[in-house]
């Protein structure tokens, strides 16, 4: 078990205090009191791309550059409250908030995954005290923060000089034996030109100034990490564990204790001094799982048990894998509350919405998924098993944007609907909502501002809607998952693209159709076969997604026959007496 003792030691002794006076964090009354995470929508958004709210920390942004600042920062984000709020979210990731450090050629690090001092704000995204007024601002209309939390490596602090000048020699590529920058990876460490000794691993000296460089201080030793060059094959444990990625990002060894000591600490104070109400784990298959089981565990004892009927500390990881029972070893006891659920993301939302694949891909996809995942909590984490609460979403910051494969926005449309309207939690990418269709890295990473927040968009107000409904009906939040049609075909046939679904919470039932066909209207029918419903006979449904208040009637022997358009999308709730 971890020592907490130390927490104050860390955070009296180094950077945080640089921070200027670390002021008690401002907790208003708790409006997110009585929520699970199972009733949160959360909003992931990149903190140098969302809003700029402050032009004093905007020195050297350019944002006609999309591997440079744009000048995005937490009162920004603040500024814009009001915008999330009316769209219905309920929590926001935010990016990683520490000091980091630019690639010596290869862009800012605007996105803030390349970490320098991990006990230092970024400030390019403004202050402590920003950082703080956002949480408790947040926190007063009960939202919920977020935070991006990179503890695998740090940004390019060090390279490796394999020919002995001094000096960075970037000849190459990524993956040249002579790219001193990113040499490939070497299970005994990247070695000399000789192919003899070690190779020096040269600090960079913006890394090792007094005042502004890497820290804590134990993190300025070579010692620190395990210096084996550029991850070439992902799927190689050893490479995966302890190898560098792209950009010169150096891997620390989360597995040399006083690394791993230094880097819990941290973890710990700003927990204390931010109070943040969840952490996304960047990069978690690379680091051990003994270094989690430490960490995470110690994070639960610091809380202690969430008050009164309200949830506890969210701690997730990215593990950009799409094989479901993978996934699940990161939920396993002492490890993950839930996971980002890339099975889902790569398997329904690219292959069924995005590129028309079979709608029983999705109830394939979902029972593989959730036979994988524990169905009990973690012990003294979040009170949802992680099997009921994987955070579920179409987009990210790593990948292209749905609408760059697919401009279709029926398509998102229905994909938005099936993200909303099934079960997880909903994790909406920031841009989404303005039907943003930016390609790969850093085309994906618009600037919200061109959108003018407007909220009076097609996307964005069907996405409000879904939301809404979301909140109204506690099975669409809570509910069990009953699929009760997914379709084989993706031709005439026709049933071809439908699924359907039941959400069911205590005595609230609803009904989700949506075709996941580009142009054919489709039935719930099929060569005589009709849809059988959990509604009882005789019962009137009326789609609340559609405005021309259509009903239908459950027939006598529990069949409902109806057509939906293509990526149309009907929720059916009873008519009350
Ligand atoms: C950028 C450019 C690079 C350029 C570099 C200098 O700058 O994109 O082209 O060379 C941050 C920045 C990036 C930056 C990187 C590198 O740093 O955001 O803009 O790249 O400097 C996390 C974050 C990510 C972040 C980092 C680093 C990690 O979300 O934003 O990047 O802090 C791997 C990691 C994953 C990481 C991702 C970028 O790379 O595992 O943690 N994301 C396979 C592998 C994955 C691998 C993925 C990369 O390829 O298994 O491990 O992700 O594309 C599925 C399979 C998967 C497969 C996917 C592609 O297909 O099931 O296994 O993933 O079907």
């Amino acid at each position: 078990m971890h020592r907490p003792h130390l927490i104050l030691v860390v955070a009296l002794g180094s950077g945080l205090t640089t921070c200027r006076s670390p002021a008690p964090v401002d907790r208003p009354p708790d409006p997110t009191l009585g929520r699970t995470w199972q009733d949160e929508v959360i909003y992931q958004l990149l903190t140098d791309r969302f809003a700029n709210g402050d032009s004093t920390n905007d020195a050297g942004a350019e944002p006609s550059c999309g591997g440079c600042y744009h000048g995005g920062d937490w009162r920004g984000v603040a500024s814009r409250l009001d915008y999330l709020q009316t769209l219905g979210v309920t929590a926001i990731w935010i990016s990683p908030v520490v000091a980091n450090i630019d690639t010596p050629s290869r862009g800012q690090a605007y996105h803030g995954y390349w970490p320098l001092a991990l006990d230092r704000v970024n400030e390019r995204f403004g202050t402590l005290d920003d950082l703080q007024a956002l949480v408790a601002a947040a926190h007063a209309r009960g939202i919920k923060v977020i935070a991006d939390v990179v503890l695998n490596h740090l940004g390019p602090v060090a390279f490796y000089d394999l020919n002995g000048n001094g000096v960075l020699d970037e000849t190459g590529g990524a993956g040249d034996p002579a790219n001193e920058l990113s040499p490939p990876f070497d299970p005994q460490g990247v070695k000399d030109q000789q192919g003899t000794l070690a190779a020096p691993f040269l600090f960079f000296p913006a890394a090792t100034t007094t005042t502004a460089g890497i820290s804590p201080a134990v993190l300025r030793a070579p010692a620190a990490f395990h210096r084996r060059g550029l991850i070439l094959d992902y799927n190689e444990p050893a490479q995966s564990l302890t190898g560098d990625f792209r950009g010169g990002l150096r891997d620390l060894d989360t597995s040399d204790p006083a690394v791993e000591e230094a880097l819990v600490d941290l973890t710990l104070a700003w927990d204390e001094l931010v109070g943040f109400d969840g952490y996304r784990y960047d990069a978690a298959k690379h680091v051990e799982d003994a270094f989690w089981r430490v960490l995470l565990p110690a994070l639960r004892d610091r809380r202690g048990p969430p008050p009164d009927a309200g949830d506890g500390l969210l701690q997730f990881p990215e593990v950009l894998d799409g094989r479901p029972d993978y996934l699940a070893t990161f939920t396993r006891p002492e490890m993950f509350d839930t996971v980002l659920d890339f099975a889902s993301k790569f398997r329904v939302f690219d292959e069924v919405f995005k590129h028309g694949g079979p709608a029983s891909a999705v109830l394939a996809t979902w029972r593989e998924t959730t036979a994988a995942f524990p169905s009990e909590p973690q012990i003294a984490g979040i009170s949802t098993a992680p099997a009921a609460t994987l955070l579920r979403f179409l987009d990210n910051h790593d990948l292209p944007r749905f609408l760059s494969e697919n401009p279709s926005i029926e398509a998102l449309h229905a994909a938005l609907a099936y993200l909303v309207l099934g079960d997880g939690v909903p994790v909406i990418y920031y841009g989404t909502e303005q039907a943003f269709a930016g390609g790969t890295d850093p085309g994906n990473r618009e600037d919200l501002s061109r959108s003018g927040y407007a909220t009076d968009g097609a996307t964005f107000r069907f996405l409000q809607t879904l939301i809404g409904l979301r909140r109204t009906y506690v099975a669409l939040r809570r509910g069990d998952t009953r699929f009760v049609w997914a379709s084989e075909h993706t031709g005439n046939e026709t049933d071809a693209g439908v699924l359907a679904f039941e959400r069911v919470a205590g005595g609230e039932r609803l009904l989700v159709v949506i075709n996941t066909h580009a142009t054919k209207t489709s039935d719930t029918t099929y060569l005589g076969e009709t849809l059988q419903v959990g509604f009882a006979p005789g019962t009137v449904l009326v789609d609340l997604l559609a405005g021309d208040h259509t009903r239908y009637v459950v027939a006598a022997d529990g069949g409902l026959r109806l057509s939906v358009p293509p990526h149309g999308a009907r929720l059916l709730a009873p008519v009350s007496p």
